[in-house]
Order: structure tokens, then C-alpha cells, then sequence
């Protein structure tokens, strides 16, 4: 039965830092599920997706955010807004550092920017401890950025799930006692068209890498699910990968098909777990020139503010 005199607290909670250095992984590990993508090319996530974590004594939401960065078309200024907005509305920030890269350059002056116009509670976060090999390093980075006056500093590995937690109790400490602001069974506010998209993009920039992963965007064209159509047990999912250029097409296709067929086959795999029926998953690469400077393009590729 739910003790009336324990105090229940919730919040939102923006996970800020440049790219790459595991906020994604971090929420990915924190709420026990994959909700948002990860790779090791910067500038994976592209939204702020609100993650949901419920237990007894708390509801945190979470707000993964892309990687602040010197934005260079519109989609990067798309992209820097959701995370200043995400930390407009936050209770609390943490501000994610990475133990196995020194800080330092543009996107450390951006953020302290806009850490310092907020008077809003902070923690700092550093993960991928399990890449330190000295305790200078550390202290190294934690005084970097000691002028912030973080409520509280927490040391963290997202891959080996080291001191969640740690964190998840110095977070808890800075909401406010509140209810619930989301149904308690939630894990993210999205729906599964966008999950799809995400998922495929995913496996293309897994499969590519230094490619050409930045060019490319995923649209959802078709989406049925197998309730659409009772007589069937397949979804059926069609989406297009959008390059910017001639050439990367011929890169996401690969030699006879062979690259794309793969990212179809992770991405598909993965799917079919996540959303618990067979797809049928079918994709095409299209050019679309210049798409990342077009805020008409982006509106319809689903980057609408
Ligand atoms: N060794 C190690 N690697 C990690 C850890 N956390 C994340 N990574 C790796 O770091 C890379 C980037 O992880 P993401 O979670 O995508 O990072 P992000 O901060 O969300 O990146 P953007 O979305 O691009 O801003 C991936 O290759 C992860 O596997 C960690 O604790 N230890
Ligand atoms: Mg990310």
C-alpha cells in the first residue's frame, strides 16, 4: 500500500553535453531499455525525447539531447535548439562529461554559456569512467568545471552501469515533491513510426560510419502494423534514407545492394524485438540535395520545432 507520508517527487531532467560523450547511453542504461539511439559517430541524436523512469519514490523524466555543438546548417540550429530548450524547461541539469576526452575547444564555451545564464540545479555527470586510468585525469576535468557550483559530482560508466544509483538518488534530491506527470507503465513520448526512423538510421550510421552518416535522414513513408490487417502477421514498413548527394546513394546501396541490405537486416531484427511482431521491412535511398540547409526539407523530413 502507498504510505501517504512518503514523499513522491518528478521532474524533468535535461542530459546536456557535446557529442559523443554517452547521453544517450546513459538514459538507454538507466531506464533498463533501448529508447534512444547510440552510435560512435557525433551528432547521433538529432531530437530531445522525453524517457521516462517510475519507481516508488520518484518519476524522472529524462530529456536526451543532442550534443551541443557550433551549429553549420539549419539542421544543427534545429538541433542546438531542442537541447536549449530542453534545459529551459528542466528542473534539474546534468551536465554529462567524458572521462576519456579532455574538454576543452567551441562546444565547451557554448555550454558553459548557457550554464551560466541558468540558475537551475546542476550535477555533474562524468561518464566513461571505465576508460580513467588516473584519479588526476579526473580531478582534472571535475575542476574544469568546478565555477559551475554543481549541487553534486557523480562518477559514471553507462556501458558497465557503474553508480546509476548514485546518480539517480543526487537527482531524485533536487525535484520537486510533485506527482507523476506521466501514466506510470510510459518509457518515451514517441510513437513507433518515430522509433522506426530511428532505428534505421541507427543501423546506417553503425553500417557506414565515416562515411557519410551526417548527410542521411529516415522517413517513415508507409507504417501498417499487423492489427491493420488481421489476416496478416507482418508489419509492413517502408521508409527512404535521404543523402545528400548522387554519390552517397551509391554508398548507402553498396556493391549490388549488398550495404543496404544490411542496415535493413540490423534494423529489421531489432524492430521485430522492440515491437514484438514480424516486419517486412522495406527501404529505398533517395537524393535529396542539400537537405540539412532547407527548413522546408526539415519540416517535412519530421524536424519541425
Ligand atoms: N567506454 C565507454 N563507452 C561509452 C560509455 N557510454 C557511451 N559510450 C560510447 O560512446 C559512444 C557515444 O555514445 P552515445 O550514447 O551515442 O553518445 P551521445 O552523447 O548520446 O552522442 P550524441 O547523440 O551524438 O550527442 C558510443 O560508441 C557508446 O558506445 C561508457 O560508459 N564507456
Ligand atoms: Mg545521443
Amino acid at each position: 500500500m502507498l504510505d501517504d507520508k512518503k514523499v513522491f517527487r518528478s521532474g524533468f531532467v535535461a542530459l546536456l553535453g557535446r557529442p559523443n560523450v554517452g547521453k544517450s547511453s546513459l538514459v538507454n542504461r538507466l531506464l533498463r531499455e533501448k529508447v534512444s539511439i547510440v552510435s560512435p559517430v557525433p551528432q547521433t541524436t538529432r531530437h530531445s525525447l522525453r524517457c521516462i523512469l517510475t519507481t516508488e519514490r520518484s518519476q524522472v523524466v529524462f530529456v536526451d539531447t543532442p550534443g551541443f555543438h557550433e551549429p553549420h546548417h539549419a539542421l544543427g540550429e534545429y538541433m542546438m535548439q531542442r537541447a536549449r530548450d530542453a534545459v529551459e524547461d528542466a528542473d534539474c541539469v546534468c551536465l554529462i562529461l567524458d572521462a576519456g576526452r579532455p574538454e576543452g575547444g567551441a562546444e565547451e564555451e557554448l555550454l558553459r554559456k548557457v550554464l551560466q545564464g541558468i540558475s537551475t540545479p546542476r550535477i555533474l555527470v562524468v561518464n566513461k569512467i571505465d576508460l580513467l586510468s588516473e584519479q588526476k585525469d579526473l580531478d582534472r576535468i571535475v575542476s574544469a568545471w568546478s565555477s559551475l557550483s554543481p549541487e553534486a559530482v557523480v562518477t559514471v560508466s553507462a556501458t558497465r552501469g557503474d553508480n546509476l544509483d548514485a546518480l539517480l538518488e543526487a537527482i531524485e534530491a533536487l525535484l520537486p515533491e510533485a506527482p507523476p506527470l506521466y501514466p506510470e507503465d510510459m518509457l518515451m513520448d514517441q510513437s513507433e513510426r518515430f522509433l522506426a526512423s530511428e532505428c534505421i538510421r541507427e543501423k546506417a550510421f553503425l553500417a557506414l560510419r565515416d562515411e557519410i552518416p551526417h548527410g542521411i535522414t529516415v522517413v517513415v513513408e508507409e507504417y501498417k502494423t499487423p492489427e491493420e490487417y488481421p489476416e496478416r502477421t507482418t508489419a509492413y514498413i517502408q521508409a527512404t534514407l535521404y543523402v545528400e548527394r548522387e554519390t552517397h546513394k551509391g554508398i548507402v546501396i553498396g556493391e549490388r545492394g549488398k550495404k543496404l541490405k544490411h542496415i535493413g537486416l540490423l534494423a529489421r531484427k531489432e524492430l521485430e524485438k522492440r515491437l514484438g511482431f514480424q516486419v517486412y521491412l522495406d527501404l529505398w535511398v533517395k537524393v535529396r540535395p542539400k537537405w540539412r540547409r532547407s527548413p522546408q526539407d526539415l519540416r517535412r523530413f519530421g524536424y519541425e520545432s
